[in-house]
């Protein structure tokens, strides 16, 4: 028996020499399990609210003081005003609460370098600086342990535009004098350190925009986080890989699977912080679609509301905070806890999700015919049924034509929800599916960037959206094996993604003649990247992608290569291809 402990002595001593994330396994179940948090952007920016001096600002609301270059002088003045005698933190849980929401994450400091917490490290705070005169952090805090609702502090450590030695403020002082390491130690270290000594438990630190901060920057910063809270989680954009689990870019829904912890935060307008005349509100069927679809994908999603200079929750926010609530009090099953889809790719229909031996069929296109087809499962299916609907039981067949798993499900013609209705899957085991490119059951193909291959050598980067940058040269290519079933002839699409510039979006790209070449075996199209139309992409409403008609290819059942080369590059050499899927289309459809 006795020979057991030195054993243990010796994993004990190994395991205090391996890195704090190791030491710690159990500190992401939490944040696996929650899926859907509150983000709420909230300090003086929302008292101009998108306008200046009589003028609308364009851009983001809480990136007012730099998109409008106001001075530091002139924009503290804003601090003097700021009394938000509606804000009340138990009705922001108890929203959070009601929207199904099992985190929450609040602006402490944002780029403007405004604390929203009472600071001893600078008197540029809500509770120095405001006739408020309270610490709504502190409230926010007492008001979650009573909702045991896990809180979370977004604190700018790079960009500080209120600081000379802070990054990013270039209009009030000169760059090349900055000490960002004098900054970093004596206000980001220090109220980082406050926000996790006088607050509680705190669930997790969002860094935001790393710039210029240096690895060992980072890591400072992380361990200080895990020292002084082991439990406490570290976003991705601590920068230099420093997080606990990687973040996305703004608004940004990666295309596929991603085998790691990760979070998307996501705007339910087009603003963080509020905006007066931003009436962009993404609609519940968007922020559900969105939701699930984050989570079949492994990740969570931080959805936003940007409370206004009174302290109320937006009333557009709240009622689509309410309508997500409702629908996941029904079928959150579908969300919560749940594992990501066993297929690495999207489906037009909507998304897939799994717990266990279930599958759930996340269905936002619902079919018209009353017959709902998906390719590819070989367990055996028990039971189908509508999630929510406790005496729901479908009518279902499966079989294998032409070497395929078909299961087809008889549907009620009427959506079960009109936002996105979930069937649920009882499956003989955990499920197993072809996780090969395949024909979908409405005759499309779909290539996506991100599930190609490239070659060895390449310049050619592919995004989280699957879209490429740095294709600047005529050798580099894309490839796909996949699986047809039905002959025909097919229109081939190339999908290609415009980037915003200063005057709204970049169209070099259709108009410097790059030309692609798709190849199929020995059949060949080939055609000028032109704009034949937008079309919008459902999980990321904000950023539409150009379509491209290459030709049309005619193709038996069976399995095929596709190979996608760029024949010509357009003069610019700037932006290049950059192209997200390669699309076959039966003809006429
Ligand atoms: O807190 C929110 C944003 O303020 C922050 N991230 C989310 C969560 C963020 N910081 N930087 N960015 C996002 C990138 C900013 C890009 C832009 Fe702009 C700001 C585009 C328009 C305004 C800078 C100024 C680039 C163009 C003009």
């Amino acid at each position: 028996m006795h020979r057991l402990f030195p054993t243990i002595a010796c994993l004990l001593v190994s395991a205090t020499s391996l890195s704090v994330a190791q030491t710690n396994p159990n500190r992401m179940t939490w944040f696996r399990d929650a899926r859907f948090g509150m983000f709420i952007h909230w300090g003086l920016y929302a008292i101009p609210a998108g306008e200046w001096k009589g003028k609308q600002i364009p851009g983001i609301g809480e990136w007012i003081m730099n998109r409008a270059k106001i001075p530091v002088a002139e924009y503290e003045q804003l601090a003097k005003q700021f009394n938000p005698v509606d804000f009340d933190a138990e009705r922001w849980v108890r929203t959070a609460e009601a929207a199904g929401q099992k985190y929450m994450v609040i602006t402490a400091k944002h780029h403007d370098g405004f604390a929203m917490f009472h600071s001893k490290v600078s008197k540029y705070n809500v509770y120095d600086a405001t006739p408020f005169h309270r610490d709504p952090i502190a409230e926010l805090a007492a008001a979650c342990k009573r909702h045991h609702m896990p809180l979370g502090f977004y604190y700018s450590q790079t960009q500080d535009w209120h600081e000379p030695d802070g990054n990013g403020n270039t209009w009030d002082f000169d760059p090349s004098k900055a000490n960002f390491d004098k900054y970093l130690h004596e206000k980001a270290i220090p109220q980082v350190r406050e926000l996790l000594t006088n607050y509680g438990p705190v669930a997790l630190i969002w860094f935001d925009t790393p710039r210029i901060i240096t690895d060992a920057q980072s890591k400072e910063l992380a361990d200080l986080v895990h020292t002084l809270q082991p439990k406490c989680l570290v976003d991705g954009r601590i920068g230099n890989d420093k997080g606990d689990y990687r973040s996305t870019g703004d608004n940004e829904i990666p295309v596929k699977v991603l085998d790691y912890d990760w979070e998307t935060p996501v705007t339910t307008n087009d603003t963080w912080g509020f905006k007066k005349n931003d009436n962009n509100w993404k609609s519940s069927q968007t922020l559900i679609r969105q939701l699930v679809d984050v989570a079949s994908k492994n990740g969570n999603y931080l959805l936003n509301v940007g409370p206004t200079a009174k302290g109320d929750i937006p009333e557009p926010a709240v009622e689509r905070l309410q309508q997500v609530g409702a629908w996941l009090k029904v079928r959150g099953a579908a969300v919560y806890g749940a594992k990501p889809s066993p297929y690495p790719y999207e489906f037009n229909w909507g998304s897939v999700t799994s717990k266990g031996n279930r599958l759930y069929l996340n269905v936002v296109e619902w079919p018209a015919n009353g017959s709902f087809e998906i390719y590819g499962l070989s367990n055996r299916v028990r039971k189908a049924s509508v999630l929510g609907d406790k005496n729901s039981s479908l009518t279902f067949q499966q079989s294998k034509t032409g070497g395929h798993d078909t299961l087809r499900i008889d549907v009620p013609s009427a959506a079960p929800n009109s936002d996105v209705s979930v069937v649920a899957l009882d499956l003989d085991a955990t499920p197993k599916v072809n996780t090969g490119l395949v024909q979908q059951p409405d005759g499309t193909i779909t290539l996506n960037c991100a599930l190609g291959k490239l070659p060895a050598e390449t310049k050619v980067k592919v995004s989280n959206r699957g879209i490429t940058s740095g294709w600047l040269d005529t050798g580099e290519t894309v490839e796909w094996d996949f699986e047809s079933y039905r002959p025909g002839n097919y229109e081939v699409l190339a999908r290609t993604a415009p980037v915003r510039s200063a005057g709204g979006w970049d169209t070099s790209q259709w108009e410097q003649g790059n030309e692609l070449q798709v190849s199929i075996g020995d059949k060949k199209v080939e055609h000028a990247l032109q704009n034949d139309g937008t079309i919008s992409d459902p999980r990321n409403p904000l950023t539409p992608d150009i379509k491209s008609r290459l030709g049309a290819i005619s193709l038996e059942p069976g399995a095929h290569h596709l190979k996608v080369e760029a024949l010509k590059i357009g003069s610019d050499r700037k932006l290049g291809v950059r192209l997200r899927e390669i699309e076959l289309v039966p003809a006429g459809q």
